[in-house]
Formats: C-alpha cells, structure tokens, sequence
C-alpha cells in the first residue's frame, strides 16, 4: 500500500449537498438505497470523473437522475466506483447490499449483542455506502431505518425522528433529519432492543433538550452517572466557552463491541459501555472519572469537531488536542486540578514519549500515512492537547477564550485547519503564533537544558534555558517554549522580579523560551533559590537540570506547586531506582536510599496533602518510564530494585501505614465524593505497600477487604493487592471473583487486566493459560484488550521475559485476530515498538517475531504499516 501525503492534499471536483438514505436491516443481507444530491465544483474541470470510495460493498444498481446506468458507464473498482463525467449538477442513486453480521472489523453497520449500529471514523462509511468519504464534503442527511419491529424496536440516526410507521409484515421505520450539514464520518444509525434513562437540560437561551442514554435492558441501572456527567458537561460548555448544543435531542448508545472509546456523532453518541456503565459494585472511582471525562470529551466535539470540523485527516489534532484540552479543562473543574494535571503527564511521560522515541514518531499533523486508523494516537491526542495548553498559557485565559470565540464565528460550517485555528487565537490577541506553529510540524520530545546561578552580593539569579533537539533527532528549528518557574528557599517560596520588570514580586512567572539559548535575570532573590521548573508541566519537554538529591527532597517537601512538588519527588524516585538497578546488575547489596525514606515518611504524615496527592506521591515510577531512562532497558534488574524498594519501604513506615489504613476505613455506604474517593485511594495504596511485606496477618486485611468491600474500587484494590501476593489467598478470591461476576462483561474485564498486569513471576504462564478460558474471547476488542493489550504494555517484567514467550504469545494473538480485526490487532503489534531499546537477545526476539508476522501472506495494512515501521 502506497502512504497518503499531507502536501499532496486537493480540493475535491465534486461534493454532496444532501444525501437521502434509505436502510433495509435484514439478519442475512442489508439493502442501502442512498440518493445523492451533488454538484461539480468551480474550479473542477468539465469532464472530471466522479470517483466514489467504497469497500465490501455489491453493488446492485446505480442510476443517474433517475436513469439506470449500464455497465459501460461506470467502472467499478476494488474500492470505488468511477463514474465518467456525471455533469455539472445531478442525483447519483445506488442500491447496495451489505453483510454487517459478518463485519468484524467493527468498522461500518456492523452488529453488537444481536443489535445494529455503526462506526463511520476515519473511512467506515464507505464501506455502508458508495460516497465522497472525506470530512471536506459536508452534507444534510435524511435517513430511513426499516427493519423487524420485534427484534429492533429501537431504531436510531442522526439529527430529529421526524416519522415513524409500520410497513406491514412486521417491520416498521423512523425517518430522521439532520439539519445540520456534516461529513460523512459522522454518520450513525443503531436499531436494536435497548432501554433508555432520559433527562433533559435547559439551554441558557432557553431551549429544552432532551437527553436519552440507551443501554442493553439489563444495564438501565448503571446509566445514572452518565447522565449526570452529560449534563454538567452541557452547562460547563456555556459557562466557559459560551457553546450551547443545537439540536433538539442528544442520544448516547452504549456497546459492547467497540473498537476505542466512544464515538461523536452527530446527535447520536455511540460508546464503549465501558465508559457509560457505572454502578458501585461493579465500577471503580477511576471509571466514574473515566466516564466523567470521555462523556465530556465527545460532547464538547459538538463544537470542536462536528459544527467546525477537519479538511483532512492530517488535520486530526485540531479537533482530538483541542477537545482533549477542553475535556482536561472540565475534569479540572470537576475535581482536583493537581490530580487530574499529575494523572495527564504520567500518561503522557509513559506513553507519548515512548511512541516519540520509537518507530512510530510522528508530528502532533502527521505529514503522511497508510493507514488513518493508525493515527488515532497519544501524540495526536494528548500531545496536541499540550500544543493548545501551551497557546493558552501564553495568551492567558481570557485571550485564549477571545481566540476560540473568533475561530468559531470565522469557521462555523467548516472543514479546516490547524493553521486556521492558530490564526484565529493569533489575530483574536494580536500576537504572532507563526514560531509556535513549530510544533506542528516538530517530530519528537523536545529537551530544555537548565542552568543557574546566585549571586548572594547582587541578590540575583540567574537561569539559563538551552533548548536541544530531540534524542536522537536532527537538529531543529528553536520552538516558541513556555517555561513556568518559581523559585523555593530555604524557608518556603521566595518572592522575585524579573530584569527589567516593575511592580511586585510574584511566585509564578512564565519564561518564553524562544533562542536556543536564553538567560533570564531574576533580581530580589533574597537566598540562594532552588529553581522550581516547568511548573504544572508548561510545556511537554524534557527538563535536564543539575540539582542535588537534597534540592529535589527540599522541592518534594515544600513547592507551592503541586504538581511540581510530585515531579519532584517523581524524579528523586527515579535516581533511587535507576541507582538500585545498577546495584542489581552489579551484584552489590541492595539498601533503599535513607533520604528517600525520610522524604516518603514525611509525605505519609503531611496534614497539609490530600490522600489522591499522597498516593501519587507515594507511588514509585512504573518500569516503562524508568526503563526510558536507560540506554538499554534492564528489564530484571528494574523489576528487582522496584520490586526490592516498595518492600523496604513498606518494612521503614509499617506503622504509619497500618496506622493509616485502620484509621481510614470506610464509615458508611460507599459514596463518589472527592473526600471519599481520596479517602480510598491513599487507604488502598497503604494496603498494597502492606501486602508487599507478605506478613500473614497484613495479606489477612486484603482478604478482608475483598469479602466485606460494597465497592468495585475496594474490592478491585485488593484483589490486586492479592494476585501479587500469590498462594492459595489468590486463588480462592479470584474464584470468587469469576464466580460472582462472570457474566457482567466489563467487571470480566477487570478479572482478566488483573491478572496480565501482575509483578508476580508466574504472571506469563497464566496469561497463556487465560488466553485458553473459555470466557476469553479475541474478537472483543474490550477482552482482547483487558488480556493481551494489558500484558503486552503493561507488564514490562513479564512481556520482555527472556525466554520469548512473551513475545510469541503476544504475536501469535495479533496474527490470530488481524483476519478479523485488523484496527485493534494494529493497537497490539505496537506493543513491538520499542524494540531497539532491549538488549540482544530481547532484540533478536522481538524482531523475530515482527519478522513472522511480517511474512504472513495478505496481512492487513493496518498491521503491516506498524511492523514496516518498526523494522524499517
Ligand atoms: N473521534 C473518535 C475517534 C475514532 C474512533 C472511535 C471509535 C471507533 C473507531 C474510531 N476511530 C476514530 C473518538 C474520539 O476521539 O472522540
Ligand atoms: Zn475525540
């Protein structure tokens, strides 16, 4: 397959002003009748060919205002059909036969729990009906459902139900009409038996909305947390943005067959039940915040995405970073914005860097690609959504809400670009946003060097910035880079001015970083400071600075800043790992370094931090993150110093922690209220530190803990706590756990994630045995994830054994479901990404296995673009 590339874009010789679609849901065949009113544009020459997409498609008609077209007058592709100079403005009628119960991809109409319903993102509406298939072509849809009234009383599209009937025989239809003209991506249709929690939401203009969460019948009482999220996300949209919704009615449809998470159609949400489904005993404190964000995030694409959308899918971030951004924004508001800001940046760090110094690399606007889907990824997504926090920390709330204001009042209606959106932040302000743009087309993870000095007679400071290109890239042209700083003395922050600046000291000033180098005079500097940088992770960069273990323990202990104060100890964190896996390798004893213990023993017993900072605080790097600071990832030695600190540390603050744990228990019903779900999180991190220690009487409150917990976040915490710890204690609950709640897919999933995910070292050989339960199944994306998925990028230890089986494994399941699947076979093979950073013989291993799939004959380009890159 040959790459698409961005310079290669063209405006389209035809477009669809209305499209007419008629849907005849059958269980073996589904006709789809389109009517397609288009016209030549402008600029287009007289005799163009009109080239529709189409895939898996059997044509069985075609006409051309209303006149039936022979075979000589079209030409039928694989993946198209090519009709011959239609004229300057005319109706293309096509009758076309399809199979969504054969549609495994999930990509199209395909069939969930016996229902219908579909995925159009990035290319599936080609593959329900021959059409422009591109987000420049924006038209109004009106569409017909007809099927069975028995087995699909509920039939659903986008925009408002303007008929309903019966047809006779036993079927029955509903008409809808969406007012608002859309690209075809945005397409939906579900018919099915569903039960449905309605509410509304008054607009501030006045307007009643009604608002419908549909679910399988069983699940009605898990939508409550939904709707409530939908409907504070409606209200925060007018507060802080001033966007009200448009239509009269706003549906989300739940499935269990999903490929990611939820979908933003136009009026007609399709989710992953996974992030609309929540009931306490079945869903954890971080699925309510789960559902809270991703039930936001494709509300907000009302605006940002649907009412203004991409010209082409290179343009992907303008609409993924930017309602990122403005999902992250609502989470903030919604709960502790130090948590929610700390949460983000570990995922970042994690996964977006790793995906920026692998095969995979590739700018926030991608300059080509093989496969869209592919592209759906962490740099888009939550790197793009940095590149918007960053506008607007230079242009200030307000100037970035003046910003946002004049792109939707030039773009309304529109498919465009990332350039006309930093255009309309930069004219909205007055300020030239042409540097920053850079960041688009930047490739990697940035580094900023940091320098400074003290001049005690000159009361003065100074910081030099150096920023330098990213690890192993090219050098590259100097990036606008915001750099938030403070300054931490010995007794607490200490007020500065900057050169030249007047007016009072203040405790946060951003630095625009804009040379390669830059120095930065700090004046009233009344001690000697250590620099606070990069305060709430102002950029999404790399920070190399010289400080001392001391510095960092004193920036732990007492940064005004919260999240720097995490970073802080993040950092100290990691040089006590990276120095006890050094230990490990060289066969020297191992001791927990007596400083970190005392700075840990400090966070326990701070009155001052909530329990969700504590636990974060508390909690040490992962082994991917630390592995990236390595030249070549030493996976056992990491695993063992980890594996070695958590215990020490769990042996240095047993009192403190079991004091902690018996005094936090829960003191009513569980609730999901800020104070409760810190309560738990801090309580459940102390039992897991506990646990470690493996002492009979502390794996006994696991035990407890599990039987007497009336919450999924509790019972969960423990069962994890005791799959770690192994032995008959791990059995007997996970017994349990499959007993109660194999029939509930999603808590299923949990039982599954749980044990992939285990630091145990019998964690690989039981994975390969799960793969064989009779419950696991590949062809659900959520399972194929919860098992596979979880192992392969969240099991360092485990996946990268030695011995390969980890990686046989994991390949033999990405060939097993690329036939079927080859969008969430594609997620899997990433796993493979990083595999040049692994000694020899986890290279060769790795690479053997890239090179058997490889090999395998009629590969999917999805799978293959991945493998291509990784071994290119
Ligand atoms: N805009 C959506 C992205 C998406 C997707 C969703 C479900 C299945 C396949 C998909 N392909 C692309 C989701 C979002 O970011 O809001
Ligand atoms: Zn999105």
């Amino acid at each position: 397959p040959q790459p698409i590339f961005r310079k290669d874009y063209r405006r389209p010789d035809y477009t669809i002003d209305r499209v007419d679609l008629r849907f005849e849901l059958g269980e073996d065949v589904t006709r789809v009748h389109a009517a397609l009113t288009m016209r030549r544009m402008d600029d287009a020459p007289e005799g163009a060919p009109l080239v529709l997409d189409g895939e898996n498609l059997s044509l069985v008609r075609v006409a051309l205002d209303d006149r039936a077209l022979s075979p000589g007058e079209y030409v039928l592709g694989p993946t198209s059909l090519t009709i011959l100079a239609p004229g300057a403005s005319f109706t293309l009628a096509t009758l076309v036969e399809i199979k969504p119960q054969d549609n495994l991809e999930l990509s199209g109409l395909y069939r969930s729990s016996g229902n219908f319903c579909t995925q159009c993102e990035a290319e599936g509406f080609r593959r329900i009906t021959y059409f422009l298939d591109r987000p420049d072509v924006m038209a109004r849809y009106s569409v017909v459902v007809e099927a069975d009234r028995a087995r699909y009383p509920v039939l659903l599209a986008n925009g408002n139900r303007t008929a309903t009937g019966d047809l006779g025989d036993g079927r029955h239809f509903a008409r809808w009409d969406d007012p608002f003209p859309k690209p075809s991506y945005l397409f939906a249709l579900v018919a099915g038996t569903l039960s449905c929690l309605d509410g509304e939401f008054v607009t501030g203009s006045g307007r009643t909305v009604r608002l419908e969460i549909w679910v399988e019948p069983d699940n009605i009482d898990r939508c409550a947390h939904a709707l409530r999220s939908l409907q504070a996300a409606m209200r925060w949209d007018e507060d802080k943005f001033g966007r009200e919704y448009d239509l009269d009615i706003y549906m989300i449809v739940a499935v269990s067959d999903f490929n990611m998470g939820a979908m933003e159609n136009k009026g007609l949400n399709v989710f992953n039940a996974k992030y609309v489904l929540a009931r306490p005993d079945t869903a954890t404190d971080d699925d309510y915040d789960g559902i809270e964000s991703v039930i936001a995030h494709e509300y907000f694409h009302n605006w940002t995405g649907n009412r203004v959308t991409c010209r082409d899918w290179f343009q992907l971030t303008l609409k993924e970073g930017l309602t990122v951004f403005r999902d992250r924004l609502f989470s903030a508001d919604m709960g502790s914005p130090a948590v929610a800001r700390i949460g983000d940046v570990l995922a970042l760090r994690t996964n977006q860097f790793a995906e920026d110094s692998g095969p995979m690399a590739h700018p926030i606007r991608p300059e080509s690609y093989i496969e869209m889907n592919n592209f759906y990824t962490t740099t888009v997504y939550e790197k793009g959504a940095e590149v918007i926090g960053m506008m607007r920390t230079l242009l200030g709330e307000a100037g970035f809400r003046r910003g946002m204001d004049l792109y939707f009042e030039r773009h309304d209606g529109q498919a465009v670009t990332c350039d006309d959106f930093r255009a309309a932040l930069a004219d909205a302000n007055g300020v030239d946003l042409e540097q920053f743009g850079r960041w688009y087309s930047q490739v990697g993870t940035p580094v900023v060097r940091a320098r400074g000095e003290y001049d005690g007679a000159a009361r003065s400071y100074t910081l030099t910035l150096e920023q330098a290109p990213p690890r192993g890239k090219q050098a590259a042209e100097p990036l606008h880079i915001p750099v938030a700083v403070g300054l931490l003395g010995p007794e607490g922050p200490l007020p500065f001015k900057l050169s030249g600046e007047t007016g009072a000291s203040a405790d946060t000033r951003v630095l625009e970083l804009r040379e390669r180098s830059q120095s930065f005079r700090f004046e009233d500097v009344a001690a000697a400071p250590v620099a606070s940088l990069l305060r709430g992770f102002s950029a999404p960069v790399e920070l190399e600075v010289e400080r001392s273990d001391a510095d960092l323990a004193r920036l732990m202990a007492a940064d005004p800043d919260a999240f720097s104060r995490w970073d802080a100890g993040q950092e100290l964190g990691r040089r006590v790992l990276l120095r006890l896996a050094g230990d490990v390798e060289a066969g020297r004893p191992l001791a927990l370094d007596r400083e970190f213990v005392a700075a840990c023993a400090q966070i326990v017993a701070d009155p001052g931090l909530d329990g969700s900072l504590k636990a974060l605080a508390l909690t040490l790097p992962n082994e991917r993150l630390l592995g990236q600071h390595q030249q070549v990832v030493a996976v056992d030695a990491l695993h063992e110093a980890r594996e070695f600190a958590i215990e020490s540390l769990a042996a240095a603050l047993r009192e403190p922690l079991l004091a902690l744990y018996q005094s936090s228990a829960p003191q009513g019903p569980y609730r999901i209220e800020r104070a409760e779900v810190d309560r738990r999180k801090l309580r459940n991190l102390a039992l897991a530190y506990l646990v470690a220690l493996g002492e009979p009487e502390l794996v006994a409150l696991a035990v407890s803990q599990f039987h007497l917990a009336d919450n999924m976040t509790d019972s969960e915490a423990a069962l994890a706590c005791l799959i770690d710890h192994g032995g008959p204690e791990r059995d007997a609950a996970l017994a349990e756990f499959h007993r109660r709640w194999h029939k509930d897919p999603l808590v299923l999933d949990k039982w599954f994630a749980l044990q992939a995910v285990s630091s145990h070292p019998d964690t690989l050989e039981r994975t390969l045995a799960l793969a064989d339960h009779p419950d696991f199944n590949l062809l659900n994306p959520n399972r194929a994830r919860s098992l596979i998925g979880a192992f392969g990028t969240r099991n360092q230890h485990q996946f990268h054994r030695k011995d390969g089986r980890g990686h046989a494994f994991v390949a033999d399941k990405v060939l097993a479901l690329d036939p079927h699947n080859s969008q969430v076979a594609a997620r899997l093979v990433a796993a493979f990404n990083p595999w040049r950073r692994f000694d020899a013989t986890r290279q060769q291993s790795m690479r053997a296995q890239l090179e058997r799939i490889a090999d395998q004959p009629g590969l999917s380009k999805a799978v293959r673009e991945i493998v291509d890159r990784a071994l290119a």
